[in-house]
């Protein structure tokens, strides 16, 4: 008899059972991010048909213009986890301010960020979405959580991961023990694990950005990406570009096979476009926790102080040799090359 496929119900309840004194609620918040994503995926999939997509007319906290698809997965979200009583406080990417329950304190410890509906972009013409979630724990037992609270650093949390529609829907997630990837069969609407200690390639051959940002960047951040593009059998380049305008499919690409995915930061903007508490800590963590790096160019992401909720962060993130070659060149510390092989493939022999 072939093997019986594992759902994520049973796969959070065996790693709970191997930890001592587990409560049960953290599997219950991961079982309530899987029923967001059935929600979500099932609107999606009919979102052509019903009138959800376009946009509402209104501009969120991040001066982007709000799609009615980032609406309806924000509620989701509030909707979902308000019902739970599984977390005491919720911050979104399309919430000025954080949602508080007191109502749901002291037993709820938890508090959850996320982006509702990554890549937004995509909504309109039938491409990848995802969604990214972070759950750190309330520091205090004497007092409900502010919004202060939830201004933590990449390496407070507890949980981190995201949901990925794509032709199919996929829940990945870390809790510090490794990565783990389960996919929506709709026929029985389960997650049943597909992707067990996911290991990210230590060098790829893809790199991701938005190449239309050139004459913005610093010049290493050229410089590397040009190196890139250089033919050398020798490092495996060129690189394939892809990019989807979806974090979450692009991050997740590079997870499975390798390589490189830059959101730098930009000259008069160095801080660049992404969000630090739910895009870039969560997937940081992700993909350190599959063996690969996260940098904002100059330092790991789950270092970076955090200051205020909506906080952006350039990020650079993948497989661990891409990661510090991009490095080297944002920090100036090197130069593209060109050996004699390169120059004769560019020009021909003899050139
Ligand atoms: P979007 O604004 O469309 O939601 O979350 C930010 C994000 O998408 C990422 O998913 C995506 O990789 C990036 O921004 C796309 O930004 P550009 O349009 O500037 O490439």
């Amino acid at each position: 008899m072939g093997q019986f496929p594992l759902t994520l119900g049973r796969f959070i309840t065996g790693k709970q059972a191997a930890r001592p004194g587990a409560t049960g609620e953290f599997s219950n918040l991961l079982a309530q991010v899987g029923l967001v994503g059935k929600l979500i995926a099932q609107d999606l999939r009919r979102a052509g048909l019903i009138n959800i997509l376009g946009t509402t007319g209104e501009i969120n906290v991040q001066g982007e213009t709000v799609k009615k698809l980032d609406e309806i997965a924000n509620e989701t979200f509030l909707k979902v986890f308000d019902q739970s009583g599984l977390v005491c406080a919720l911050a979104s990417e399309e919430m000025d301010k954080p949602i508080l329950f007191p109502e749901h304190w002291p037993q709820a410890k938890y508090m959850l960020l996320f982006d509702p509906l990554d890549g937004s972009s995509n909504t309109d013409c039938n491409m990848p979405l995802g969604a990214i979630f972070s759950v750190v724990k309330s520091s205090h037992k004497d007092r409900m959580p502010a919004e202060d609270d939830l201004v933590r650093k990449g390496t407070e949390q507890v949980a981190a991961g995201y949901l990925l529609y794509g032709p199919s829907t996929m829940l990945v997630y870390t809790v510090g023990q490794g990565v783990h990837g389960f996919t929506l069969d709709p026929g029985i609407g389960e997650y049943i694990l597909s992707h067990e200690q996911v290991c990210i390639p230590a060098r790829g051959k893809i790199y991701g950005t938005n190449e239309g940002n050139y004459h913005k960047w610093t010049a290493g951040m050229k410089k590397y990406v040009d190196y890139l593009k250089l033919p050398d059998t020798a490092t495996g380049r060129p690189y394939s570009g892809r990019y989807s305008g979806c974090l979450v499919a692009d991050v997740h690409r590079i997870l499975l096979d390798g390589g490189i995915y830059l959101y730098p930061g930009e000259l008069g903007k160095p801080e660049g476009k992404l969000r630090l508490l739910y895009e870039a800590n969560p997937l940081a963590w992700v993909v350190e926790q599959a063996g690969g790096k996260a940098s904002t160019g100059t330092g790991r992401i789950l270092d970076v102080e955090p200051k205020q909720l909506h906080q952006r962060v350039p990020l650079i993130i993948g497989s661990t040799n891409d990661v510090r070659d991009a490095e080297e060149f944002i920090q100036d510390k090197r130069e593209p090359r060109m050996s004699g092989h390169t120059r004769e493939i560019l020009v021909g022999p003899g050139s």
